[in-house]
């Protein structure tokens, strides 16, 4: 059945109020946008349903397209923002660049010049389809009024199926002005897959046959019935679940099946065990370059041998990594499938436990030097925070201390661009609160990823939103640094950063402001920013010489000038 033949009565309607009618029809409840002349109809069409979708002003796309992509990477449905033309979509980009490496269902509405001005270089005008094709999973233009309900039915579709990602339309504007007779088509119905029977056999021998299984889980479409199965399938074949890198929440991490995340800097043990295993089963991952370690996890050889890989897109299979076994298959249905298994007769007594226990001393955090022990602020923060808390990490080395020694899981959500996109981290938290308005929402974010897009704390204010904001402030682009000074010992350029006072900031936005510099002062800080019961903004100042969860800027520097030092000796000496 096409879209057209699902409708039941054509009516008369502008282009604008069919692309916001097919919004509604598709359930959706928020859209995030900077306003633009561009699409003035579809705004103009989203007024008479404002009590249906609420439209979330933001002050920079990239702010507006985070937040769509935070929004569907939460709730698994399609996160929606609008931009206009060349400058709103320009600066929206990075939003879909994260869609599409994380794989999250998202729409983005884009504004365009009328379809006679296309190709004069009109005001603001940009060829989308170009510019776009490398970076969305699919583009598409509404080039006749008629067929845009429709057009949104299919990129809605799009988003969903297989792999999600983004899609983006291109809305020219005597489109949405001009009137056609059309219909308001309803959702199409998502595929579902099945997990085939035979390769479900062939996996179980696998497993029967192992002696040091691991599972890893990562990537999206992940329901909370495919979490609990995974988890279901795990305990009853006792095995040891990592998860790819910033997909901490798939499984409950205090459940002693789980033995860390496989991120940028993971526990070395976990690594070492993930190369010792006989089979590693990978459920719903990419095995992506920062979770494959720059594509050193595994040499093709090893792949061969023992990696089952199941994803939902068979081009994935076998794309990076040959595998033994591949499926294409939904790790819903993956899940269902799995936890029905007859136990393994198990080969690998303790492997699953020894797993647990290096964990378990990975996640005691050694004392830090100075004022404020972040390692011990951690797991303060761990206790207090709510068993359903929504936490929003933006990228940085900051974000080891709350991927280390945080727990997610359960009901408690973990978002972060897998892509390693600074900005996210403000406007997650924003979409988290948009979505779930009752629940405690965290973020926290780098003083160089604040920069970036804390603007959208005016967003928070004025959606009246309670989120509590930690900016980990140590002063500089430490991520980069550290690389400057492994790479170049000494030689320090574009890596300092003169910091506004984050806590008058917040105030003079009408937010509550704190600044926290010692361990004595972290938790009642975040007590009282917790009972402010609106927008909080932390400042979190550290020593810039903590670098990360397992090094300083220090020892990365001596150990550098050593090595340079050597090699200038070894040079003389030839
Ligand atoms: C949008 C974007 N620009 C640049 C980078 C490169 N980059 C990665 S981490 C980093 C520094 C992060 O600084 P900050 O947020 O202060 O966190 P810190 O590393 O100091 O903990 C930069 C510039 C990036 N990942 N994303
Ligand atoms: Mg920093």
């Amino acid at each position: 059945m096409t879209n057209q033949e699902q409708c039941h009565e054509a009516q008369t309607f502008s282009g604008g109020k069919l692309i916001a009618g097919a919004l509604v029809a598709h359930g959706v409840e928020a859209a995030f946008c900077v306003p633009g002349e561009s699409y003035l109809e579809v705004l103009d069409a989203l007024y008479d349903h404002r009590d249906t979708i609420r439209v979330v002003t933001c002050r920079h796309e990239n702010g507006a397209s985070f937040m769509a992509e935070a929004y569907a990477k939460l709730t698994g449905r399609v996160g929606v923002c609008m931009v206009t033309r060349g400058p709103g979509a320009c600066n929206a980009s990075i939003g879909v660049h994260t869609a599409f490496q994380d794989s999250s269902p998202m729409v983005m509405l884009v504004g365009h010049v009328r379809r006679e001005d296309i190709g004069r270089e009109a005001f603001q005008e940009v060829d989308f389809e170009q510019m776009f094709t490398p970076l969305a999973k699919a583009v598409r233009m509404v080039d006749r009024t008629e067929q845009a309900a429709a057009d949104v039915a299919w990129a809605f579709d799009i988003a969903l199926s297989g792999r999600p990602g983004p899609v983006v339309l291109i809305l020219p504007e005597d489109v949405l002005r001009e009137t056609a007779e059309a219909c308001i088509p309803a959702p199409l119905p998502q595929e579902s897959s099945e997990m085939d029977e035979g390769a479900l056999e062939r996996i179980h021998h696998r497993l029967n046959q192992a002696e040091r299984p691991i599972l890893m889980v990562g990537g999206s479409r992940w329901t909370a019935e495919a979490r609990a199965d995974i988890l279901a399938f795990a305990e009853k074949m006792d095995l040891p679940v990592c998860c790819s890198m910033r997909r901490l929440d798939i499984v409950d991490n205090t459940h002693p099946c789980f033995v860390g995340e496989m991120g940028i800097a993971p526990n070395p043990n976990l690594l070492q065990r993930i190369k010792d295993a006989d089979l590693l089963l990978v459920v719903g991952a990419r095995l992506g370059e920062m979770t494959s370690q720059g594509y050193t996890l595994l040499s093709p050889e090893d792949s061969q041998h023992k990696l089952v890989h199941i994803h939902v897109d068979g081009a994935e299979l076998g794309h990076v990594y040959p595998p033994a076994v591949g499926v294409a298959c939904a790790p819903a249905a993956f899940a269902k499938a799995a936890k029905s298994l007859p136990p393994a007769s198990t080969h690998w007594a303790g492997w699953r436990a020894q797993a647990r226990a290096d964990y378990d001393v990975w996640r005691r955090p050694d004392p830090v030097p100075g004022p404020l022990d972040l390692g011990r602020a951690m797991q303060d923060i761990d206790k207090l925070l709510d068993d359903d808390a929504i936490i929003s990490v933006d990228a940085g080395n900051f974000s080891g201390w709350a991927q280390r020694y945080l727990t997610f899981g359960r009901n408690r959500k973990f978002i972060g661009p897998t892509n390693g996109a600074m900005g996210f981290g403000v406007p997650g938290g924003v979409a988290a609160k948009t979505a779930y308005p009752k629940r405690q929402v965290v973020v926290f974010v780098g003083d160089g990823g604040f920069g970036m897009t804390g603007q959208e704390i005016a967003t928070a204010v004025q959606q009246k939103q309670n989120l509590l904001i930690l900016v980990f402030n140590n002063g500089i682009y430490g991520t980069i640094r550290m690389h400057q000074e492994r790479e170049h010992p000494e030689r320090v350029v574009a890596t300092d950063l003169c910091n506004p006072d984050y806590a008058a900031l917040a105030r003079a936005g009408g937010a509550y402001g704190d600044t926290v510099e010692t361990s004595a002062q972290f938790l009642p800080a975040i007590e009282s920013a917790l009972a402010a019961g609106k927008v909080a903004v932390l400042d979190v100042r550290f020593d810039a010489n903590i670098i990360s969860t397992r090094t300083t800027l220090e020892a990365i520097r001596n150990a550098a000038l050593e090595r340079d030092a050597k090699s200038e000796t070894e040079f003389e000496q030839d």
